[in-house]
């Protein structure tokens, strides 16, 4: 970690808030929520600083996007190759500034790897579908092009791999990126610029393909409202998604939003305890429920509540909580002072609107922890009619609601604003079709016997919803980051209309 930052200062100054350019705006000390310390300030970006990132970016487009797709595949490799070497050091970085657990820094930076492996596979398979025209010796079809900048906002959650996520499928499609990263967490974001600095330079690349922008909300603001922005794709909370969306809309552009989530595990009656424990501790209390896929709500039914509740009790109290990079610590920190209010207001609410605490419930202090944002995995019985248990808190807070009636079951689970994921714990192969039916889960990720969090980067992330309906990673989500063009070519010696029109003169 320690040998990313002084790098950086060699080869690019810590205090320039975007690649290449002096950034003017005012310095921001970056404060690790794991014990006080200051890891170092940045300057925040500007309009102005803004603008020649843009213009850097736009220059690189053309170059970019006439390489062939393979091409531009073997860059990504490249990239891959760089973080599989640095995989140890900027997974310490992650797990410094942001506090989750080494394990899981480590995690998210084998995501980036996972990433840029399909991404590469992607690169020889962007296909267009061909269709059957209706007119004798035609031929349609419809093929994708590039579209040019992308514009990444992500959150402090997933400092680098939602990054990773849409700027490995971003260039295979033949775009440049532009990303601001959460001002709580830019050294990550700056030493991923750097590896990525690496394999451009070997490659004799311009460096407006990637591009790091450090600012505050000004920067989403101008981002959003930007034409010169083919496609915003941003992460974080469903009230920056909204204004986000509007200012795009705004101006007809394209966006892909991945916003709050409100994820619950079903427990029915036949579930194997045994998985389901291990999958809901580490649902809540993974990422100290910070990840957008926290599992923050478990509907179990009331037959099997009390054994489940005492399970968990004995599971919570085996938590080790605290510095993230021991390994020893399952949890860490939450990521600020304010997200510890958030979680003390979130349990007061909870208790004067009936909710009964089961465990934890408060945050911790005390020499060991230093100023770390340190905080109690907490355990809350609620009952369905909550207000608190609709909204989304970003800490290890897990309400536990009963059920009588699976179909009540369903609907509890889908009885809040957000879609983003959902699980079924259950042995019964009816529960499991009908949770995935069209009358189950609305969800975007809906899993059985597997938590709501930790999802592969192979599937199409994101959800419904106030979760914004973005799909980003696997799957065909890289069909967001091209432009679709329908062709069709006629190869006859007449000049037949489409539906039979007759047009003779
Ligand atoms: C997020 O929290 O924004 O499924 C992303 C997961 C991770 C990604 C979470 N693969 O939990």
């Amino acid at each position: 970690m320690v040998d990313y930052l002084s790098n950086n200062e060699e080869n690019y100054s810590v205090s320039t808030g975007c690649y290449s350019w002096k950034a003017s705006g005012a310095s921001k000390d970056i404060v690790s929520p794991v014990d006080g310390a200051i890891l170092g300030s940045v300057k925040l970006s500007t309009e102005d600083d803004y603008n020649k990132v843009v213009i850097k970016a736009k220059e690189a487009f053309p170059y970019w996007s006439s390489l062939t797709a393979p091409e531009r595949g073997d860059i990504v490799r490249q990239f891959g190759d760089e973080l599989r070497n640095d995989k140890n050091e900027l997974g310490k970085l992650v797990s410094y500034e942001m506090g989750k657990s080494l394990q899981e820094g480590l995690g998210e930076v084998q995501e980036m790897i996972d990433i840029c492996d399909f991404a590469v596979g992607l690169s020889r398979q962007l296909y267009g579908l061909q269709m059957h025209s209706e007119r004798p010796n035609h031929r349609m079809f419809e093929q994708w092009h590039s579209l040019g900048v992308v514009g990444i906002i992500s959150a402090f959650n997933f400092p680098v791999a939602v990054w990773a996520w849409n700027a490995a499928i971003s260039w295979v499609c033949g775009n440049v990126c532009i990303w601001k990263p959460s001002e709580k967490t830019p050294f990550s974001a700056i030493a991923c610029q750097e590896i990525f600095k690496r394999v451009l330079k070997k490659n004799g690349l311009p460096e407006g393909i990637s591009n790091v922008i450090i600012g505050d909300a000004l920067i989403g603001k101008l981002i959003a409202s930007d034409h010169n922005i083919n496609l915003v794709s941003a992460t974080g909370s469903t009230q920056m998604g909204k204004s986000v969306a509007q200012k795009v809309a705004g101006r007809l552009g394209k966006s892909i939003l991945e916003l709050g989530g409100n994820n619950a595990i079903i427990v029915t009656q036949q579930a194997d305890l045994n998985q389901a424990i291990p999958a809901i501790v580490f649902g809540a209390v993974g990422t100290a429920g910070q990840r957008c896929t926290s599992t923050r709500r478990l509907i179990v039914h009331n037959e099997i509540l009390p054994d489940l509740v005492v399970k968990l009790e004995n599971a919570y109290a085996q938590l080790r909580i605290g510095n993230p990079l021991s390994e020893n610590s399952h949890m860490g920190p939450l990521i600020d002072h304010e997200a510890v209010s958030l979680y003390e207001k979130t349990i007061d609410t909870a208790l004067r609107e009936g909710g009964e605490l089961i465990f934890g419930g408060s945050k911790i202090e005390g020499e060991d922890y230093g100023s770390g944002c340190y905080v109690k995995p907490t355990l809350i019985r609620a009952n369905k009619t909550m207000s608190i248990v609709t909204k989304e808190t970003f800490a290890p807070i897990l309400f536990v609601i009963g059920y009588d009636d699976f179909n009540e079951a369903i609907q509890i689970q889908n009885n809040v604003p957000q879609g983003l994921s959902s699980s079924i714990f259950t042995l019964n192969l009816r529960e499991s079709e009908l949770f995935l039916s069209q009358k189950g889960s609305d969800c975007g990720i809906a899993n059985v016997n597997i938590g709501t969090s930790g999802a592969e980067i192979g599937g199409a992330f994101g959800g419904e919803k106030e979760t914004g309906g973005g799909r980003e990673s696997g799957s065909d989500a890289w069909k967001a980051y091209m432009r679709r063009q329908t062709c069709t070519i006629n190869y006859s010696t007449e000049m037949p209309l489409a539906q039979g029109i007759k047009f003779k003169f």
